[in-house]
């Protein structure tokens, strides 16, 4: 994937999105294919669907996309379209739809590629906005992947035994890194109007002006988060919103979620593994309250998502903002973890040709970064292709994640890209870094 969708054109565009199709399938065949029909029916958590729900889902969708309205083809499956529908049906409640079985489902999604394969050899991909430079085609490679993100979370969740392999992440390189870094005033490009397969929320581009500000060079690590632990941080209000106090108190909130005490130490679950918490890794499956609280206890904050995106983006030397931290070309196994080759954040200081300009690591893969912004709509946008994607979750209600995981695809993932959750979730793979205003003399 070195050369990005906007240079592509007519076959070599084409090419590129059925190997973004394919791929995206391998993975979600391989999320399936590692457990038995009876656990891919099961629900593992009561927040995550059947993984046979989310595989048919991911067919459903694409049907919907690209055979019936970009193909204008005949339905495939009408019948099934209310069952794989995310708003018609909580996930709590899609155990007991009548749901296609894994057969009926495997034999769904590979009749609707033959369609989508067939739809994508014969469209122009120029013209109306829904199918220019591909839209429509990359939309559904994103949301597979995103689901496939999603099904990785409830592989995460399963009790039981490992059935997935990767590779370990690579170790540290720079391990003496500034604390924080500055980032200057000044306007900068929030967003994108020309990322090809961008999504409707991280449109348009439009400029943002900010004072100073520091931001930790790196993601806060176990190691940093343990102190939080050991310093009484969980059972201090004073570290703690009112909104936070009540939920920790509610869940009963003691460290992240697949942590288990272990003598005078901590253990962690990870995808069936049981092992020592590693301290240098970037701290995973924190709610947004915990990151909250633990930024406040270290007398800093979460960036808004504006100081993340200008740390990640701005270019000082030519002011405008770049695709990724490291610059316009798309991501590689030494500038991110990403796309579930290491099943596990890498250590801090493992990226260093991930960097942003102003110095900033590991912003792109390894965690998702809880950012202080509610989850709100750029100055001129505009629902597309669908309100729900973006536009009903709009509002105070999600706080906005940045940069992916370990577990999204870099398809799926880019310095606009906006992610959201409730600030409770603890079930993506999200950890946080911290960030503090400058100070009279800084600015
Ligand atoms: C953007 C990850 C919040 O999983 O709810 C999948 C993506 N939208 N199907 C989600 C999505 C529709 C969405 N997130
Ligand atoms: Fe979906």
């Amino acid at each position: 994937m070195t050369v990005t969708v906007r240079e592509l054109s007519g076959e070599a565009l084409r090419q590129r999105i059925a190997a973004d199709l394919e791929r995206a399938r391998q993975r979600s065949v391989g999320l399936t294919d590692a457990l038995n029909e009876p656990e891919l029916i099961r629900q593992h958590s009561a927040l995550m669907s059947p993984l046979v729900w989310d595989y048919a889902h991911i067919g459903n969708q694409e049907e919907l996309w690209l055979v019936r309205d970009v193909g204008a083809r005949e339905p495939v499956r009408k019948d099934i379209d209310e069952l794989y529908d995310a708003f018609k049906h909580a996930r709590g409640d899609r155990p007991s739809l009548p749901l296609l079985s894994l057969n009926e489902a495997r034999q769904y999604v590979a009749t609707v590629r033959l369609k989508a394969l067939d739809v994508l050899e014969r469209s122009p991909l120029e013209g109306r906005r829904l199918i220019d430079q591909g839209f429509a085609f990359g939309m559904i490679v994103q949301h597979e992947q995103q689901h496939d993100e999603t099904m990785l979370a409830t592989h995460q969740l399963r009790r039981g035994g490992p059935v997935l392999q990767a590779s370990a992440p690579p170790a540290a390189v720079v391990r003496n890194l500034p604390a924080e870094v500055f980032v200057p005033a000044g306007d900068f490009t929030m967003g994108t109007s020309t990322e090809a397969w961008a999504l409707d929320n991280e449109r348009p581009a439009h400029r943002v002006d900010i004072d100073g500000f520091w931001i930790d060079s790196v993601p806060v690590t176990n190691g940093a988060y343990t102190r939080f632990i050991d310093a009484g941080g969980y059972e201090d209000p004073r570290w703690w919103t009112p909104a936070g106090l009540a939920h920790l108190e509610q869940a009963g909130l003691g460290a992240p979620a697949s942590w288990l005490r272990d003598g005078d130490s901590w253990l962690r679950r990870r995808f069936g593994h049981v092992e020592p918490v590693p301290p240098d890794e970037p701290v995973l499956h924190v709610c947004w309250y915990e990151a909250d609280a633990y930024a406040r206890w270290v007398g800093r904050r979460l960036p808004t998502e504006a100081e993340w995106e200008k740390a990640a983006r701005h270019d000082p030397d030519t002011g405008r903002s770049r695709r990724y931290p490291w610059g316009d070309s798309d991501p590689t196994p030494e500038r991110a973890n990403l796309g579930q080759r290491h099943l596990q954040p890498a250590p801090v200081g493992a990226y260093p040709a991930g960097a942003s300009a102003y110095g900033v690591h590991q912003l792109i893969g390894d965690v998702w970064e809880w950012t202080a912004s509610d989850f709100a709509p750029y100055p001129g946008f505009l629902a597309f292709p669908y309100r729900e994607y973006s536009e009903v979750f709009f509002g105070p209600d999600y706080k906005v994640l940045r940069g992916g995981s370990f577990g999204t695809d870099p398809a799926a993932c880019r310095g606009s890209f906006r992610n959201w959750d409730y600030p409770i979730r603890r079930q993506i793979f999200a950890g946080f870094r911290c960030a503090r205003d400058a100070t009279a003399d800084e600015l």
